[in-house]
C-alpha cells in the first residue's frame, strides 16, 4: 500500500503578536513589543501551503486556537463577564493578558509527537499531545490541541490519542520539534530519534547554563512507550548544551530529517559519532541507508543557523526520490548560509532544490517553515480516514484566504488586546471557521 507524508500547517491565528513571551529564543526577545500583522502572517502560512500542494504534496490545516482564552485568566482569580475578566487582567497583570493572547499554537511542531502505524505495537497511528510546559502561554494549549486532533483524526480503528504528559518541569515535552523519523519508505516500519536538551532525573547529563532545555529525556522516553515503539525503532540523543544557549531552543533550529537523511550543523549534539553509528545500525537493520549531511561550523556558525532558521527548513523527498529544502527568506538574506545552499544543491548529492518563502511575520517570534508543520506519515486507509475538512485543496485555499480578509486585522499591538472587541471578533472567525474544516465544536466557547 503507498504511503505519504502529509505536512498539516498550523494557520495563524487573529491575535498573532509579538509578546517577547520566550526566554531562550531570540527572535522572541529581540521583536518583543513590535507592532504585528495577523492578516499578513496567515497569507504567508497559507501561501505556504499553496505552494506545496501545487508541487504535488498532500498538505492539511490544524486550525488555531481561541485567544484571548479568558478561561485561563478566570482560572488565574479574574472574575465577572468576559469583557470583564480581559480589562481586569489588563489594568492588573498585562504579562497574563498578553500570554492568554498568543497566537502560538501556530507552531504546530510543537502540538504533538506523532508515530506513524507501521512503528507502533498496535498498528495505529499514535498522537500525544506536548505539555509544553516550559513556557505559561505554551502550557495553555494542550487541551484544545487535543480536541482538534481528535477531530482531524477521529477514526479510533487507525488513530490512537494520548493525553499531555503531567504537566511538571520534569516532563518538559515541547512535541515534534524534538521528533524525527527515519526511513526507506513512510509505510515501512522506521527508526525515530528523539532529541532532549536535559535529563531531569540523572545527574551525568549536562544541561545548558543560560536558557532553559525544554524536552526532557524521560518526557521522550514516556512518549516511545505510550506509542508502543520497539526499541530497535528509537534513538535518543541529547541536545548540545551549548547551542542551547545560544538560543536553538528546540531541535528543528538545528537539525531536520526526513526519508533516510538527517541535515545537522556541527555542533547541534553531544556524542555526534555514537548517535550517527546507532541511527545507521538501527536503520541497516530495518533495510534503510542512513546518510547524514554535516554542516560544519566553519562555513555556517551557529549564529548564522539561528539568524537565518537554516536548519527550520522543510526537508521534502519529491516523487521522483529528489530532495528539496523549504528555507525561510530569511536563509538568502544571510551571505554566507546562502552560499552554502549554492554549494550544497550544485554539487550533485542528495539535496537538489532550495525553495524560498517570506514567512516573517511567524519568523519574527522565532517560527520557520518547519515550525509551522505537524508530520503526520499515513498509509492510503488513513489518509481516507482523516477528516476531509482539513486536507488543503484549491476551493480550501480560496476559501481560507477570504475568512482571513474578512476576519483579520492588519495591525495589532499590545493595548489592542485589552479591547473586547477583539475577543468577539475572533470568536466570530473561529465559528465559522469550524464550519469550513468540519470540526465540529472543539473551542471553549462552544463547548461551555
Ligand atoms: O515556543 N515562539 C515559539 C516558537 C516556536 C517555534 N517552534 C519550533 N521551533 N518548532 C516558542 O518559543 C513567541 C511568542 C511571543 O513572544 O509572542 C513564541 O511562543
Amino acid at each position: 500500500m503507498k504511503s505519504c507524508e502529509v505536512n498539516f500547517d498550523g494557520l495563524v491565528g487573529p491575535t498573532h503578536n509579538y509578546g517577547g513571551l520566550s526566554y531562550g529564543n531570540v527572535a522572541s526577545q529581540s521583536n518583543s513589543q513590535q507592532s504585528s500583522n495577523p492578516k499578513e502572517a496567515a497569507l504567508q502560512g497559507l501561501a505556504k501551503m499553496k505552494a506545496l500542494m501545487e508541487m504535488g504534496f498532500v498538505q492539511g490545516v490544524l486550525a488555531p486556537q481561541e485567544r484571548p482564552d479568558v478561561a485561563a485568566l478566570r482560572s488565574l482569580g479574574f472574575a465577572g463577564t468576559d469583557a470583564q475578566v480581559i480589562q481586569q487582567a489588563a489594568k492588573q497583570a498585562m504579562p497574563l493578558l498578553v500570554a492568554s493572547c498568543s497566537a502560538s499554537s501556530m507552531w504546530v511542531a510543537n502540538a504533538a509527537t506523532v508515530s506513524p502505524s507501521a512503528d507502533t505495537a498496535d498498528g495505529r497511528v499514535h498522537f500525544t499531545a506536548a505539555n509544553l510546559n516550559c513556557k505559561y502561554h505554551r502550557s495553555i494549549e494542550h487541551p484544545t490541541t487535543s480536541r482538534v486532533l481528535g477531530a482531524m483524526f477521529a477514526d479510533q480503528k487507525h488513530f490512537a490519542h494520548h493525553a499531555a504528559l503531567p504537566a511538571v518541569a520534569q516532563f518538559g515535552d515541547e512535541g515534534a520539534a524534538n521528533h524525527t523519523r527515519f526511513c526507506r519508505d513512510y509505510g515501512e516500519a522506521g527508526v525515530e530519534f528523539f532529541v532532549f536538551g536535559r535529563s531531569a532525573f540523572d545527574t551525568r547529563y549536562p544541561a545548558p547554563q543560560k536558557y532553559p532545555a525544554r524536552q526532557t529525556l524521560e518526557a521522550s522516553q514516556a512518549v516511545a512507550r505510550l506509542h508502543g515503539l520497539r526499541d530497535g525503532g528509537v534513538v535518543y540523543a541529547q541536545q548540545n548544551p551549548a547551542v542551547i544557549d545560544a538560543g536553538v531552543f528546540h531541535n528543528d533550529v538545528i537539525a531536520v530529517g526526513n526519508g533516510e537523511v538527517l541535515f545537522y550543523h556541527e555542533d547541534a549534539f553531544l556524542n555526534t559519532e555514537q548517535m550517527l553509528g546507532e541511527l545507521q545500525g538501527k536503520l541497516g537493520k530495518l533495510g534503510g541507508n542512513f546518510q547524514s549531511i554535516c554542516v560544519p561550523r566553519a562555513q555556517v556558525g551557529v549564529e548564522d543557523a539561528v539568524r537565518s532558521y537554516l536548519f527550520n527548513s522543510q526537508l521534502l523527498t519529491r516523487a521522483d526520490g529528489s530532495m528539496l529544502l523549504i528555507v525561510p527568506e530569511e536563509c538568502r538574506a544571510n551571505e554566507r548560509v546562502w552560499q552554502y545552499l549554492q554549494g550544497l544543491t550544485s554539487s550533485g548529492g542528495l539535496i537538489r532544490e532550495v525553495k524560498v518563502f517570506d514567512l516573517k511575520q511567524s519568523m519574527q517570534n522565532g517560527g520557520g517553515p518547519a515550525c509551522l508543520r505537524l508530520r503526520v506519515a499515513l498509509n492510503e486507509t488513513e489518509l481516507a480516514a482523516v477528516n476531509p475538512g482539513v486536507i488543503m485543496t484549491a476551493p480550501l485555499y480560496d476559501t481560507l484566504t477570504q475568512w482571513v480578509d474578512k476576519h483579520y486585522r492588519d495591525s495589532l499591538r499590545e493595548t489592542d488586546l485589552a479591547d473586547p472587541q477583539l475577543l468577539l471578533e475572533c470568536r466570530t472567525a473561529l465559528d465559522e471557521l469550524t464550519q469550513i474544516l468540519k470540526l465540529g465544536s472543539v473551542y471553549p466557547f462552544q463547548i461551555n
